[in-house]
């Protein structure tokens, strides 16, 4: 009976996150067991994984603009100007086909038939313009802004702010307990999103041992970044256990890892801090949208290591300085990548032109980008949560830890 009881109460405690787990182990075997086979993703697949990401970004507008409205001391953050990330777009033949998407086909030109990493538009000669990604994606960043600074403003504003207030308010009720509901679908949608992935992966045998070490070093620096050097900053800066809190973002870094966006995982980090890490909520409603838009260091870390492979597959040698420019090109790429899947992959074009290295040979590193997308938006995850636990932390607005454990529901007002 003991027994009974103790396992009920950890699955009361930590149901969420072992069915999150659970349900990545059965996608997975779900979708090895079943690839080769004629089924197509797009019937059996699809819809309960496209679900839980609509469903997640159904959530990040109401939840920022929610949040940020209700006017209180927010922190006078400043801000980098959000940069655009802009690409170089190589002149294309302009076809009947969308504008601002990216195509990979086969260039006509190419004695190899190598294939193309295209940006088809209307185009002048050269043009820079915003990542494809960009046009569809929600500006979180300028949402952010705006909401901050209307809240700002309705505090000031006295008695004729309180009705905005109260519906900013009752929204911001509403919306977290859709989350707390929303988040017990989840777990049965990772298992279609990852299972899906799996299936429309390309034959492994097809993926060379090159692309296999580039893959190993690549998840090795996210888990030395991830779970060592930001931990150890975490704990000079803090002076406090960096893995208990880390334990708290489990849930989050799951989802992470399922959905491949570090802005589809928003609410849920947001409810990871605020409920599981006891992160002040006026430091958390800010400094997670921001960070979930321009800290990406699980992407920068990524697509270093990409252009130095792709160098290695050409024979080409990178001097020092090329080495220092890949470091500096890789930071500004990922601030200007999208929180959306495979953001990444678009701006590796600027880091692969920055010194010299053709920008088609993307196309190397298609194959398992998908899989190492997920583990970068992790650590973006991890990155942003720290960061806020650390400001929190700086402002002398951070709970004592000991009480991270005992999960009480903080009552969001
Ligand atoms: N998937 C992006 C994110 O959501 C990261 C990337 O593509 O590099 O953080």
């Amino acid at each position: 009976k003991g027994d009974l009881r103790t396992v009920k109460n950890f699955f009361k405690r930590n149901g969420l996150l072992t069915l999150s787990v659970i349900s990545v182990i059965t996608g997975c075997t779900l979708g090895f067991m079943l690839r080769g086979s004629q089924m197509s993703t797009q019937i059996y697949f699809s819809f309960p994984g496209e679900l839980l990401m609509r469903m997640l970004k159904m959530l990040i507008l109401p939840l920022i603009t929610s949040r940020n409205m209700v006017p209180s001391n927010l922190i006078e953050a400043t801000f980098q100007q959000y940069k655009t990330d802009l690409i170089p777009i190589l002149k294309v033949p302009t076809k009947t086909i969308q504008p601002n998407f990216v195509y990979v086909i086969p260039d006509d030109n190419d004695p190899k038939g190598r294939m193309v990493y295209l940006e088809l538009t209307p185009p002048p000669d050269v043009i820079y313009k915003t990542s494809p990604g960009s046009s569809q994606q929600m500006n979180v960043l300028g949402i952010v802004i705006f909401s901050a600074t209307m809240g700002l403003l309705l505090g000031r504003m006295g008695e004729r702010g309180v009705p905005l207030i109260n519906v900013c308010q009752c929204i911001n009720e509403c919306v977290m307990k859709i989350i707390n509901a929303a988040v017990w679908y989840f777990p049965f949608g990772i298992i279609f999103l990852v299972a899906g992935k799996i299936l429309d992966m390309q034959d492994p045998s097809t993926l060379g041992k090159k692309l296999g070490w580039y893959g190993v070093t690549v998840l090795t620096g996210l888990f030395v970044h991830g779970l060592v050097l930001l931990p150890l900053f975490y704990f000079l800066l803090t002076r406090k256990n960096p893995f208990s809190y880390i334990r708290g973002l489990l849930q989050a870094l799951v989802i992470a890892l399922a959905t491949s966006s570090s802005s589809a995982t928003l609410p849920i980090t947001m409810k990871c801090l605020l409920e599981n890490c006891h992160v002040d909520r006026q430091i958390a409603r800010f400094v997670l949208p921001v960070g979930a838009t321009i800290n990406m260091d699980g992407t920068a870390l990524y697509e270093a290591v990409a252009a130095i492979f792709i160098a290695q597959v050409n024979d080409y040698e990178l001097d020092f300085g090329q080495l220092v420019t890949i470091s500096i090109t890789a930071t500004a790429a990922s601030i200007g990548a999208a929180g959306i899947p495979q953001a990444g992959l678009v701006t590796m074009v600027i880091v692969l032109t920055s010194v010299g290295l053709p920008p088609d040979d993307i196309t190397l590193i298609v194959a398992i980008d998908w899989i190492l997308d997920r583990f970068r938006t992790m650590i973006n995850v991890l990155g942003d949560a720290l960061a806020a636990g650390i400001i929190a932390h700086l402002c002398r607005k951070d709970f004592p830890l000991s009480t991270a454990g005992k999960h009480e529901r903080i009552c969001l007002t």
